[in-house]
Formats: C-alpha cells, structure tokens, sequence
C-alpha cells in the first residue's frame, strides 16, 4: 500500500465516524436549555475532497491543499424538513466564506453541501464576509445579511489591518441561488450584526443594526438599534433609534449586538444577542435574551439580568476565547428551539430548549438592578421566600 492509500483509508474512516456520531444532551442543566456533549460542526467536518487534492500523481502524499481552520458562527433555517446551517468556515489563509450543513434532526450528523455557496459581489469586492443572519421575510424572500470587510482606502500603508465594516445583503428562495443587493446604507461609519426583521413595519423594511465608529470599538454607536428602509433593492436607513443599549458594569457593557432575527410569539418579539465586556484577559462575550414589543419593536418589555448562555469548558478555548457568539436559531413546529451558538471563532454548537421554556425564563428572571447592594437584596427575597415556602411545607424541617 502506498502512503496515499495508507492515508486516504484513515482520514476517511475518521471523517465517517465523526460524521456519523450521535449527540447527547451533556448534562442536567439548568432548566432553561439543553447543552448537548459534541459540537455540531468542527473543522474537520468539511468534506475531504476540500482539504486535499484527491489525485495521487499531483499529491503523492496526500497532504493537506487547501486547509479548514474552523466552522462556527452559522445562520439557520429549516427548509424542506432539513435542518439548515449556513456556517462560517475560515481557511487557513484567514478568509472566510459561507457554505451549507444539514441535518435531518437538528442535533447531529450535520453535513456540508458539495460547495460553498457562491454569494454575488458588489461593484466593490468584499474582503472578508462572515456571520450570516437569515429571515425569512413576508415579501417570500429568504434574505441573508453579512458583515462584509474591506481594506479602509485611508489606512497608511503601514497599517495592514485597519478594515471598513458594513452590512451587504443577498437574497435566495433555495440557499443555492443568490442574488446580491447593494450594501446597507446608514448614518453610521460602519456597521456588523445587522439582521433584518421577518415583517413590514409601516410598509418598510426594518433592520436591527449595531452602529459603531470604529471596527472594533463600538464607540458612541453601541447599542442594538432599529432602523426603517423603503426599499431592499437599495436599502437605505435615516436614522437609528437604539432599542437596547450598552450599559457600565453588565455583561454589554463594551457593546452588543443582535443575534438572528427575533421569533414573533403571543408576548412579545423574543431576541437573542450578545453582549461584551473587557477583561485583563480580553473581551468575554455572552449571549442574553430579551422581548420587545409586537407594536413598537423599539420598546424593550421583559430583560432578564446577567447572561443566558457563557462559555463553558472547552467552549472557553480557541483561536478568540472566551467567547460565544449566535446568528441562528430555529423554531420548530412543536415548539423546540434549536439554538446554534459558536464557541471561541471555532466551532459550532447545538442548545435545545421551548419557546415555553424560553418565554418563562426571559419573564421572570430578575432584571439587572444595577449594583451590588440591590443584587444581594434580590437574593435575599428570593431565600425568603425558598425559606417560607420550605416552613409551611415541612414545618419540622430537617432542611
Ligand atoms: O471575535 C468575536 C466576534 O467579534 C465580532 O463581533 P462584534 O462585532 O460584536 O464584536 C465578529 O467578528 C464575530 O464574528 C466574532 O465572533
């Protein structure tokens, strides 16, 4: 056997059994949402005929062409009874691009379409593109709206890393053909986590954007923010009005942003983000939910304090740690929602709970009270009332 062959046999039976592991739920939990053991995708889920050159005349040892470095921050959708992720993948050379896992339940053996998808561009190219939203709009549109990042045309030549951020949008009815728009236009300098709402408000197009000054630094633009557009053919935003702002000493307090596109329910429109704050070891970003308003989209109702979800474990490690970061969730029929967060710029995640769940969590969890003192009161309401309750039922206690 040469060591093509030799290598061929085992990087394939690895890939198959990573594809056909089944996926747990981890642990108890906390009552809120499943955690579950495995990533639903990892860099070594793309298909081998990505990495390396399949011929053994032009790669006698099956060495790596074209390297994956990790698949994480993915929009989702189910559409057809497939369960669709359209995940962020970032070769080895730093790019990223978008490409398509499926799944027939949701939670395991996720597998990528043939090829990444093949989103148009502008007149001007895109450097970078990452962290699809999609939302399914009521014009019949599947919609996908990214980061797209190009070199900033007045950084000084010694600056190679200074980037302009701004949303580009693209349409689809199938997740295979696009077509792409031109760019969102708003009063901000640059713009990422912008996700469009599923419905008309006042006959126009509503976006959530993230205003920033800068491409890292939120700067006097932080806060999730709401913005109307006439049109999506050339999607143009006046003016934002911040629904949820980044506030000192909370989990967003640097800033935040939008995850996917909010679920409509009988309450309330249900939002996920993420929040950020810095550290001495860097930024920790962790998601949070809150409900706005189903008339007025810019009015917050219920918003629950601290994180819903940080990362854990091997979730806290990779090549950004201490992060977890959300684009994609999915409501399904009966109710479950499938909760797709991404740890570190590394991998992707599956967490399952209920709207039910999600709806009595986001309602009746303590708001943040903004200090210490008023934290420690809200504890001691609730031991009172654990204490009080465990008096009446056993008033012998042995507690
Ligand atoms: O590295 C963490 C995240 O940083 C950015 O998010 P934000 O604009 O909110 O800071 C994005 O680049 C995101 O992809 C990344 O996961």
């Amino acid at each position: 056997m040469t060591i093509f062959e030799k290598r061929l046999l085992g990087i394939q039976k690895e890939h198959e059994q990573l594809l056909s592991r089944q996926n747990q739920p981890a642990e108890t939990g906390n009552g809120i949402y499943d955690r579950y053991q495995n990533p639903v995708l990892t860099a070594a889920h793309v298909p081998v005929y990505w990495e390396y050159d399949l011929n053994p005349d032009t790669n006698p040892f099956l060495m790596k062409r074209f390297g994956i470095n990790s698949t994480f921050n993915a929009g989702a959708i189910k559409l057809n009874g497939k369960y669709l992720v359209v995940a962020r993948v970032e070769g080895y050379d730093r790019k990223s691009f978008f490409a398509v896992a499926e799944s027939d339940n949701g939670i395991d053996h996720f597998k990528f379409w043939e090829y990444p998808l093949h989103i148009p561009e502008t007149e001007i190219p895109d450097g970078n593109v990452y962290d699809i939203r999609l939302t399914k709009h009521e014009d019949g549109w599947i919609y996908g709206l990214f980061c797209t990042e190009r070199r900033d045309p007045d950084a000084a030549p010694e600056d190679q890393s200074a980037a302009i951020a701004q949303c580009g949008i693209a349409r689809t009815q199938d997740l295979k053909t696009w077509q792409r728009l031109p760019d969102l236009k708003t009063p901000s300098p640059q713009q990422r986590n912008v996700v469009l709402h599923p419905e008309f408000i006042d006959g126009q197009y509503a976006f959530y954007t993230r205003p920033q000054d800068g491409f890292i630094e939120a700067g006097t633009g932080g806060g999730i923010a709401l913005g109307l557009s006439k049109s999506i053919e050339n999607a143009e935003i006046e003016k934002e009005n911040i629904v949820d702002q980044k506030q000192y000493h909370t989990i967003y307090e640097l800033k935040n942003g939008q995850g996917p596109a909010p679920i409509k329910t009988s309450d309330g429109w249900l939002h996920l983000a993420h929040g950020v704050r810095n550290t001495a070891a860097g930024l920790r970003y962790v998601l949070y939910l809150f409900l706005t308003d189903l008339h007025d989209l810019t009015k917050l109702i219920c918003k629950p304090g601290g994180y819903f979800l940080a990362p854990e474990g091997e979730e806290r490690v990779g090549d950004v740690s201490n992060v977890v970061f959300c684009n994609g969730w999915i409501l399904d029929d009966d109710g479950t929602v499938y909760i797709y967060y991404a740890s570190s710029d590394t991998r992707l995640h599956v967490a399952t709970s209920t709207l039910e769940k999600l709806l009595n969590y986001v309602c009746n969890t303590p708001e943040d009270s903004f200090s210490s003192a008023s934290s420690s009161e809200t504890l001691t309401m609730l031991i009172d009332k654990n204490l009080s309750y465990l008096n009446l039922k056993y008033p012998e206690s042995v507690r």
